[in-house]
């Protein structure tokens, strides 16, 4: 069976006390309840970076110049509907406060308690590469 490929870009945004931010999915999208990095998919014609821009205006608020998002690893899995692609960024600069936008819940978050936050499938296994680096 082919399925087809869903390119999803995300980003650790980490705080000055090197907290995580994550957002709770909102009721009435899939894998609602589950909390993730912000992001969100990537537009025909679009870069990854000029996508994870534009989420993060329109979810979080926030400004982010790009050489302010450093790409860390990615996540590569199978949905039942679609191979998920999904670049995981880090990013530590930003301009404006980071406010929930689309009705989601957000929370700052030690890196070690991340893994209390059940978490999409393609998320979990990005929080290694994140634990590694702010260890
Ligand atoms: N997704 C998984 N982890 C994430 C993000 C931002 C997105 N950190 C998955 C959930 C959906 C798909 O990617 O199956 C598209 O996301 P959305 O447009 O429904 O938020
Ligand atoms: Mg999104």
């Amino acid at each position: 069976m082919s399925q087809s490929l869903l390119l999803v870009v995300a980003v650790a945004l980490v705080d000055q006390d090197m907290r995580v931010l994550i957002a709770q999915r909102p009721p009435g999208k899939t894998l609602a309840g589950l909390w993730e990095f912000p992001g969100g998919k990537v537009e025909p014609g679009e870069s990854p970076e000029a996508a994870l821009i534009r989420e993060l205006t329109e979810e979080l608020g926030i400004t982010v110049a790009e050489p302010c998002l450093a790409p860390l690893t990615f996540a590569s899995h199978a949905y039942e509907h679609f191979h998920l692609l999904m670049p995981l960024y880090i990013c530590r600069r930003w301009q404006g406060f980071v406010s929930p936008r689309e009705g989601q819940t957000l929370k700052w978050v030690a890196p070690r308690a991340l893994r209390d936050y059940p978490m999409p499938p393609a998320d979990e296994p990005l929080i290694s590469a994140l634990l590694d680096l702010l260890a």
